[in-house]
């Protein structure tokens, strides 16, 4: 690490104390860009760093709702606006208990360089509370999600901050968060994405993030003379984006065998079933050990570590620091040729760098999850021009995008000497553009 990293990183961690989340994502970019920032000074000398790595605008809220036995609840809610140098603020919003500060921080930051990845006008944020839809009604997450907008919606519209799904939220939440803005605005506008089909949502904004990153994946193989078929697949997670990335795997010709949630996980040898996991995380909302009641031959194991089965490729959708180096350790020991994450940050640095030093490929999630947001970002577009494009339309300028992001990681980590490594590169190729904005528009 050189002595400018260090100084950076000991400023974030003395300005944000107790922030473990936002540390690792910082210290994780600011090392690839040491040649970067070797070669361009001038983003050192104009502040650029320094002032990329503190947020905008932080808002915290207290979001106050009655529950079904009338009692009065109190959650907080977050909003982390982080830069906004190449287009509105943009950005998640992950409803669950485990959330404060540090993950919306860590969160938002990566947004900057994902959404700068994307090619499309969307700067970086994120938001959401400590709230757990797990468990309650569709009316309390009703008046939690109004009680919830009430206060956001003082600090975002379509051209300033536009929020969208993440861990918790989904399309319910977003249609009781959206229907709470336009009551209290009188306004019909964008500013939320991941609406329904049929009130301004995208056709493929579901689909995207699981999509997108079967699609990165798939390119970051194919350069390397390989493809899913015929691979095993373990992916962690059965909500939104592991559903997808299930589902497109397998068109491909992977045999995926596990998905999880937060309480086990199923393996099925014969190939999980992706209707079956649909029909039960998300239209039921139930557990996955649902599934080996309508599968004899899968198997639940109440276990919270699905990397205990070995793979050729692992696709982590499900939350950050999945993947820590011992669990890395066996699935390289195991044969492990790839890794796409379709979460944010679902392995921490040193599991990073260990497959890095094995040779095994890695599509970061920056890159790689970057799907879900770039067909926001059309969302938007489509909004605006007050048009809807079809499924097939999307999808293609999906694949496209997706195939581009690998070509952009590509390049950048060849130019810089680390070809192959495809994190330091989509840092680099992320970071680039948004330091470019940043010196043009001066010191702001
Ligand atoms: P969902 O809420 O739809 O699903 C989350 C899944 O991960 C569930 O299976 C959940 O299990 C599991 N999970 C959540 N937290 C934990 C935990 N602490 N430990 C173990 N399992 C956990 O969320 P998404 O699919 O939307 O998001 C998954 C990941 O993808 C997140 O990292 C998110 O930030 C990232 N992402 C999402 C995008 C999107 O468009 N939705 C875009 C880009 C990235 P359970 O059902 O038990 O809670
Ligand atoms: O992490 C992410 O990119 C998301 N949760 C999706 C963000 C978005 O605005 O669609």
């Amino acid at each position: 690490m050189t002595d400018l990293t260090k100084k950076y990183l000991e400023t974030v961690k003395k300005r944000n104390p107790g922030e473990a989340e936002f540390h690792q994502a910082v210290e994780e970019v600011l090392e690839s860009l040491e040649p970067v920032l070797e070669k361009y000074p001038e983003y050192v000398e104009t502040g650029v760093v320094d002032r990329l790595l503190e947020p905008d605008r932080q808002i915290m809220f207290r979001v106050p709702w009655i529950d079904d036995n009338g009692k009065c609840q109190v959650n907080r809610g977050f909003r982390v606006q982080f830069n906004n140098a190449i287009g509105p603020y943009k950005g998640g919003c992950r409803f669950h208990p485990s959330v404060y500060l540090g993950i919306i921080k860590f969160l938002g930051f990566e947004q900057i360089f994902k959404n700068s990845l994307t090619t499309l006008p969307i700067g970086g944020g994120k938001g959401g509370s400590d709230f757990d839809p797990k468990g309650k009604s569709d009316n309390e997450v009703m008046r939690f999600c109004q009680s919830f907008m009430t206060e956001l919606g003082k600090y975002i519209d379509a051209d300033t901050d536009v929020p969208a799904g993440d861990i918790g939220v989904g399309g319910r939440e977003i249609g009781f968060m959206f229907g709470q803005y336009k009551r209290n605005t009188d306004k019909w506008e964008g500013v939320l994405t991941g609406k329904g089909v049929g009130w301004g949502g995208s056709l493929g904004r579901t689909e995207a993030t699981g999509y997108g990153t079967v699609y990165f994946t798939r390119e970051m193989l194919k350069a390397n003379g390989m493809s899913f078929e015929g691979k095993r697949v373990v992916i962690s997670g059965s909500g939104n984006v592991a559903i997808y990335a299930l589902q497109k795997a397998q068109s491909y010709g992977a045999k995926v065998v596990v998905v999880s949630d937060s309480n086990g996980y199923i393996i099925d040898e014969d190939g999980v079933d992706y209707k079956l996991v649909k029909q039960i995380k998300e239209v039921e909302r139930k557990r996955i050990s649902e599934y080996v009641v309508h599968r004899p031959n899968a198997k639940y194991v109440d276990s919270t570590n699905p990397w205990e089965v070995k793979c050729d490729i692992a696709l982590p959708c499900s939350t950050q620091n999945d993947i820590d180096l011992p669990k890395a350790e066996f699935l390289v020991a195991n044969g492990l040729i790839a890794v796409g994450e379709g979460a944010n940050m679902p392995c921490t640095n040193e599991a990073v760098k260990f497959f890095l030093s094995k040779g095994v490929l890695v599509g970061p999630a920056k890159a790689a999850n970057a799907g879900g947001v770039a067909v926001s970002a059309l969302e938007m577009s489509q909004n605006s021009m007050r048009l809807e494009w079809s499924f097939e339309e999307v999808d293609t300028k999906l694949d496209s995008i997706m195939t581009s992001i690998f070509q952009a990681c590509d390049r950048a980590s060849k130019e810089f000497n680390m070809p192959g490594n495809y994190v330091a590169g989509a840092n680099i190729a992320g970071f680039l553009k948004v330091a470019k904005a940043m010196k043009a528009q001066g010191v702001v």
